[in-house]
């Protein structure tokens, strides 16, 4: 493996401190593969900075120098991303030691906070002020605010509050020369030109290095009501967004459709998910209405609806939870389709999203597609319907043999692919490009908008020594 040179490493080391360097290849391990273990690469050395000022100065050395960075956050992103490539010649920038609470402005409903606080609790210390932090995802206890920011992390909230790059008002960030970009502003107005926090946020890394933001806070929640329903279609599932939107209007706070393979990975794999009807079904919706308001009554306008649905057909059976312990499990159900699902070998994932009244059309064709492309595929499409975004990932037909699956990977992807952009839809909704679908974006974005981004790249990192080999 390459090394850096000497003085190079020494600079390094004096820049970070003994507490901030990992050199040894066991202790490299877990920086250098993902949550999946479906992408590995190698590094000449991980190195986690405590303050912006050492984030600064090691890019400014690593620039200097010409060695590649890729910074890394909690590690739980879905397209590799985060893990450096073959070469061992790229340093990996943790930033996880930069976990300071920076700021609290509950006037202006704001929270100042570093890349590397778990986003799990930044939740927690919005609620300590009576506030909240709404963006919320099944990695929330590993994945940190630069990670979300840096991949514009969705999750299970978007509906209501939209995704991470709503949620930001300012961020600081090292650019790819060292030189620190002081954009921490809380203001919801700021029309001085061009938004220059958008651009880092969503880059993945290559951008350059995000060290802190300024995000927004809501009022705490404190009416909830959950239910799980079974629906014949996609089409009943849509109807019945529409329905609840109707009557519930914003307090609609969350809407996931699972397919019974989802579940019944889920129910195989973890434990505690019990089938929660008389009898299976083909599809099942967790929906979730919130309120500010005390005692709101959340779990009757919940149920009125869901009757009225079942009259129309929209539902084949409902249960609203009756306590957290339910609120929990019904949660599992859903949070549980990652896990369960790597339990059954490889899973081909494909993140598409295509406008909400399509979903029926996408799911119809593609289903029927890949079907007949390859018998037996166990088809997992679950996800943020209510956001238009499906997790429409593929699992090998039972018994089959891992690698001749994954060798059906680009034929079974050009499908489902091919038909998300004939609805208008998007290759990713929410999981970014990396280095998993940087090839295919490369097919399925219009020229002109890579040739705009490649621009962007070369105007800010015209060395190429920001997370090299992602996004574009
Ligand atoms: P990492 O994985 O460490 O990094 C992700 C990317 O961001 C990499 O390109 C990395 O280089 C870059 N990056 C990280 N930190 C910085 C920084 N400070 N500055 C610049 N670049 C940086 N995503 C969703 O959107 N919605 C979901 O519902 C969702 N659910 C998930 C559930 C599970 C079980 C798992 C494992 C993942 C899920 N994800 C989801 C994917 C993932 O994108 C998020 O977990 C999260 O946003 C990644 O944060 P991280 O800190 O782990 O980032
Ligand atoms: C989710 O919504 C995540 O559960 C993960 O975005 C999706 O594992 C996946 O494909
Ligand atoms: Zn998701």
């Amino acid at each position: 493996m390459p090394a850096l040179s000497p003085t190079l490493l020494h600079a390094l080391e004096q820049a970070v401190g003994p507490a901030g360097v990992i050199r040894s290849a066991d202790a490299m391990q877990p920086y250098l593969r993902d949550w999946r273990n479906a992408y590995r690469g190698q590094a000449a050395l991980v190195l986690r900075p405590a303050s912006t000022d050492q984030v600064a100065e090691v890019v400014r050395l690593c620039h200097a120098a010409g060695v590649a960075l890729v910074p890394q956050g909690g590690n739980t992103g879905l397209c590799g991303g985060a893990v450096p490539d073959a070469s061992g010649t790229q340093v990996v920038l943790s930033l996880t030691r930069m976990n300071a609470i920076r700021a609290i402005d509950p006037a202006n409903e704001t929270i100042t906070v570093e890349a590397g606080v778990l986003l799990q609790h930044l939740q927690e210390a919005a609620a300590e002020v009576g506030r909240l932090f709404p963006l919320s995802l099944g990695a929330e206890g590993s994945c940190t605010v630069g990670g979300n920011l840096a991949t514009n992390a969705g999750g299970t909230a978007v509906l209501r509050y939209g995704n991470m790059r709503d949620l930001a008002l300012g961020l600081e960030v090292v650019l790819p020369d060292g030189r620190v970009w002081h954009g921490l502003r809380g203001l919801r107005k700021d029309n001085t030109g061009y938004d220059l926090k958008h651009l880092f946020i969503g880059a993945e890394g290559t951008l350059g290095v995000i060290t802190a933001a300024v995000l927004k806070l809501f009022p705490a929640i404190a009416s909830r009501a959950t239910a799980w329903a079974a629906v014949p279609s996609p089409q009943a599932a849509v109807a019945l967004i529409g329905r609840l939107r109707g009557v519930c209007g914003d307090r609609l706070s969350g809407f996931e459709l699972m397919s019974r393979q989802s579940v019944e990975f889920v129910q195989r794999h973890v434990p505690g998910c019990a089938e929660r009807f008389s009898q299976a079904h083909p599809w099942y919706v967790l929906i979730e209405l919130s309120d500010a308001l005390a005692n709101a009554p959340l779990a009757e306008l919940l149920e009125s609806s869901l009757g009225g649905a079942l009259e129309q057909g929209e539902v084949l059976d409902a249960v609203v939870a009756a306590s957290q312990t339910q609120v929990a499990a019904l949660w599992k159900l859903r949070e549980g389709i990652s896990e369960a699902q790597n339990h059954e070998g490889p899973s081909l994932k494909h993140d598409i999203s295509v406008p909400v009244s399509s979903i029926p059309a996408f799911i119809e064709a593609t289903d029927r597609q890949l079907r007949a492309a390859l018998p037996g595929l166990r088809i997992v499409a679950y996800g943020h319907v209510g956001d238009g975004n499906l997790h429409y990932n593929l699992s090998k037909p039972e018994g089959s043999d891992d690698a001749a699956f994954k060798a059906e990977a680009e034929r079974l992807m050009q499908v489902i692919y091919a038909a998300t952009l004939a609805l208008g839809g998007s290759i990713s909704a929410e999981h970014g490009l990396g280095q998993a679908k940087r090839e295919a974006a490369q097919q399925y974005k219009a020229p002109l908008e890579l040739e705009l981004m490649r621009t962007l790249k070369q105007a800010l990192d015209p060395a190429g020594l920001m997370n090299p080999g992602k996004v574009v």
